[in-house]
């Protein structure tokens, strides 16, 4: 694909614009950098001596420990640097090269070199690309539905959601370049100002329908971003939950202009708890982010950065894919053990494609028009829990008659039950449409 230079200021609200480097951010970097002769009175940070922690020493499911000796556990401690801590970057730099080889790495700094920061989750990542990204009135494309926790953080901006079409395989190609078709291709010189200027997608095991975008799709979607300037937003959590092998092409991985910003996380493959994710992207837009890193959590946790690199060191990258292989057979046993108590009860009653990344089902109840009150009453009663569909709606009072099902917590068994009861909702309420 032929490069197209980027303005990242084009991209940027007053907000994200207007955010300044903390001095006292500055005076530390300073520090960091002065020779053990140099007496600093300028540190705010407290004395870790102080603390009643002193180390730490967790134990494996393989049986092994790691140790966090009382030096380290000072530091886990301590305020740490606002884009993550320089060993953890450089771990996971080096896994995005061996998995993504973004073209970007090699680039110069204001063409949109490669860069990472260390989020707390995902969520937080991707809450702060969008406060760095969209005014008020913007149209922002997405696909549709989509995962909740999006729509949480995108509406109280004021933007204009404007749902992509989407099958099993995510956005559907044609239906976006039929949108976009409102709009001339950008002129740099003179973009029109209703543009879009940002889509955002969940490209594997889609939250909540399961689909995953073909390589294909990827390739004419970024084609398509090209033509009309438009950065790509790839919220990827499920990317490591891909049960077949190759994986898929991420957008990063065909980033030739720098347009990509790529958000990954660590919940469903180290933990949840934790709330460890990261941004991958250019780095004049990760630079923004990192501001409002310092103005806000500061950085995240040291402790969990701490915990998860000394395990990702001892690992290596290698064991940290061979970890991967075993979550994945995991979803996937139980994926396959949904299906088949999906076909079981099911069959006639409801329509699904079987996922090929991630944790959830998706299925489309026949004969019912919205799933709220049917999930949210009768479901409840009868003790099985699912979300209603228009959960995931732009337009949360619109119907839908789909609903999710997670294959995550529940044994073989249970999902077995459950699927069973909702089966058996299904049939009750369609005897009741009929009288
Ligand atoms: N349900 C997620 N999804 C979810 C969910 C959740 C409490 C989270 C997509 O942990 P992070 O911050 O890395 O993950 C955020 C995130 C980002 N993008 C597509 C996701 O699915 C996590 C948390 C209760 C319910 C939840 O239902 O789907």
């Amino acid at each position: 694909m032929e490069m197209k230079d980027m303005n990242y200021a084009r991209f940027i609200t007053a907000v994200s614009a207007a955010r300044k480097v903390s001095p006292i951010r500055a005076m530390t970097d300073l520090l960091m950098r002065s020779p053990p002769s140099v007496i600093s009175l300028a540190g705010g940070s407290p004395n870790p001596d102080t603390f009643p922690f002193k180390s730490a020493s967790l134990t494996l499911t393989d049986g092994s420990t790691l140790e966090i000796k009382e030096s380290m556990m000072k530091r886990a401690l301590q305020y740490s640097a606002s884009p993550g801590i320089s060993e953890l970057i450089s771990w996971l730099k080096d896994l995005q090269k061996n998995l993504h080889n973004p073209p970007t790495m090699t680039y110069s700094p204001e063409k949109g070199q490669m860069e990472l920061c260390i989020t707390t989750g995902s969520q937080d990542g991707l809450s702060k690309v969008f406060e760095m990204l969209i005014n008020p009135g913007d149209n922002v494309l997405l696909d549709s539905p989509t995962y909740a926790g999006t729509l949480t953080a995108l509406k109280p901006l004021g933007c204009n959601l404007i749902g992509l079409p989407t099958d099993q395989h995510g956005i559907i190609p044609q239906a976006l370049k039929d949108i976009l078709s409102r709009w001339q291709p950008i002129d740099a010189a003179k973009p029109e100002r209703s543009c879009p200027k940002i889509l955002y997608t969940i490209p594997n095991g889609g939250n909540p329908t399961g689909a995953s975008l073909t390589t294909e799709r990827k390739e004419e979607i970024y084609q398509l971003a090209q033509q009309y300037d438009l950065l790509i937003i790839e919220d990827d959590p499920y990317y490591f939950l891909q049960f077949n092998k190759p994986w898929t092409p991420s957008f990063l991985s065909m980033d030739v202009d720098g347009r990509v910003i790529r958000a990954d996380s660590m919940s469903k493959i180290l933990s949840s708890g934790l709330r460890l994710g990261f941004l991958t992207g250019p780095k004049p837009l990760i630079d923004r982010i990192v501001l409002h890193i310092q103005s806000s959590t500061l950085h995240t946790s040291t402790f969990t950065q701490i915990m998860a690199l000394q395990l990702l060191q001892k690992w290596g990258q290698e064991g940290f894919l061979k970890h991967i292989d075993s979550v994945i057979h995991f979803y996937k046993t139980q994926r396959d053990a949904m299906i088949g108590s999906a076909e079981k009860w099911l069959s006639g009653l409801a329509e699904w494609h079987s996922p090929s990344a991630g944790m959830f089902l998706w299925m489309k109840i026949n004969g019912i028009s919205d799933t709220h009150q049917l999930i949210m009453l009768k479901a409840i009663s009868n003790e099985v829990l699912l979300v209603p569909g228009s959960a995931f709606n732009l337009d949360s009072e619109e119907p839908s008659s789909y609903v999710r099902a997670s294959y995550s917590l529940s044994s073989p068994e249970k999902i077995d039950q459950g699927l069973q009861r909702l089966a058996s909702l299904i049939i009750e309420e369609r005897k009741l449409s009929k009288h």
